[in-house]
């Protein structure tokens, strides 16, 4: 099964790229990993996407080729330099290498080029286009700040901040063109196939099916206790990471052990190995219900359709509070009192490890058919703005 967003190339078939096409603008993409994955989620999305769908060049550097491998296992961490789906991958090293800039810079979620780069910048004929692209936020603001520029305190260069985003004014969020179409297409038939190669168990009758991706944060040991109390068999399907510690150590269950299942009363937990991204898309849309995290995973869950639960990236001083609140705000607007609440309490509850009661939990899992409707509203709402690539490149293309 090949996904159009996989864009699988050859060494070959890149040179031949680049020998046909000397007007492409070469794009030189900046991403420090913090932690986790999302950093280079966005970042290598964005790469596959201005190359596969708008005939960019890109490097694409990354300071930490471990957690990339995790997310793409075609990486080799130990490369310096290797190019994967036509993308050029370099090992960003804190003695920074010689590099002519390119046209267009992109400096992820604030991660401070090398000065030798912005040094070099300087010295090109035309300056190259510096954007700093932000996190994803819902909050009000965002529209007034995207696209302001921000001047260098030293040099004559401007970077200007690109802010991702739910609504028009924004810079739209990553989508691939035909991520939607082919999401539709994916039938009963390819799901099964996909569960039989992920070797994941096969659905019983009235199942329901869920996938748990979440931080510390989340009241995971509750909310197994609760499902264990579920009317129909539930299969709890969990990416290796910080939830199936938990699980292990709640059922004794080795670590490293995946595969095996967890039988709990109605609930089935299945630990897996940590999934390549492309195939993680299949896993969202093949559950009934995903949780999901961070800002890559939560933007995938939306094209999945699925009812979700995002579990917000903490961040100190409880600054992610407002940041939940405006997506909670803008997402549950329409949506019928009563479906609005059990959305707004499964979440909340989710995010500040409250007691989650069996009602909290059926009240939400109750919505299923007006959230499905709700998802699709939502998202042919969020159609209605170009993704974010493409803003990129219309921006580019304008500066220069
Ligand atoms: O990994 P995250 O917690 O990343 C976070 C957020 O981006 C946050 O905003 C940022 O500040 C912090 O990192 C540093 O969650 P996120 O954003 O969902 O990224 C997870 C990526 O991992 C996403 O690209 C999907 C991918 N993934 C897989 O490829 N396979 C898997 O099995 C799973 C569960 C996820």
């Amino acid at each position: 099964m090949q996904y159009s967003w996989q864009y699988p190339c050859s060494r070959k078939r890149f040179q031949t790229q680049l020998a046909d096409n000397s007007m492409r603008r070469k794009w030189d993409i900046f991403c420090a990993v913090i932690d986790n994955f999302g950093d280079i989620g966005v970042c290598w999305r964005l790469a596959k996407q201005l190359v596969h769908e708008h005939g960019q060049s890109v490097r694409l550097w990354v300071n930490n080729l471990v957690s990339f491998a995790n997310i793409v296992p075609e990486v080799n961490p130990r490369a310096q330099y290797q190019i994967i789906h036509c993308v050029e991958i370099c090992y960003w090293q804190r003695s920074f290498v010689d590099t002519e800039p390119a046209d267009v810079v992109i400096e992820a979620f604030a991660c401070e080029l090398p000065e030798k780069y912005v040094r070099a910048m300087l010295q090109k004929e035309r300056n190259p286009v510096w954007i700093n692209l932000e996190y994803l936020s819902a909050e009000s603001w965002v529209t007034e700040y995207h696209g302001l520029p921000s001047p260098h305190p030293r040099f004559s260069l401007a970077k200007t901040f690109f802010f991702p985003g739910f609504v028009p004014g924004s810079g739209g969020l990553l989508r691939e063109k035909d991520c939607l179409t082919i999401h539709d297409n994916f039938d009963q038939a390819t799901e099964r196939k996909f569960f039989q190669r992920k070797r994941l168990s096969e659905r019983k009758t009235g199942e329901i099916r869920i996938s748990l991706f979440c931080y510390q944060s989340a009241p995971v040991e509750n909310f197994i206790q609760v499902l264990s109390e579920s009317t129909v068999p539930v299969l709890l399907i969990v990416p290796q990471g910080i939830a199936a510690d938990r699980l292990s150590a709640l059922f004794n269950h080795a670590p490293c052990q995946t595969k095996a299942l967890i039988n709990y009363k109605q609930l089935t937990i299945q630990i897996i190995p940590f999934m390549e991204q492309t195939e993680y898309d299949l896993l969202l849309w093949s559950c009934d219900f995903n949780f999901v995290r961070g800002e890559d995973s939560f933007v995938r869950a939306q094209w999945a359709i699925k009812p979700f639960i995002w579990n917000i990236y903490p961040q100190q001083e409880d600054a992610h509070r407002d940041k939940f609140d405006a997506f909670l705000t803008l997402y549950t607007a329409g949506l019928p009192v009563k479906v609005a609440s059990a959305v707004q309490a499964m979440w909340h509850c989710w995010n500040v490890r409250c007691e989650l009661n069996n009602l909290i939990w059926e009240d939400f899992a109750a919505c299923y058919g007006p959230l499905i409707q709700h998802n699709k509203n939502w998202v042919n709402q969020l159609l209605k703005q170009e993704d974010l690539a493409s803003n990129l490149v219309q921006f580019a293309e304008n500066q220069l």
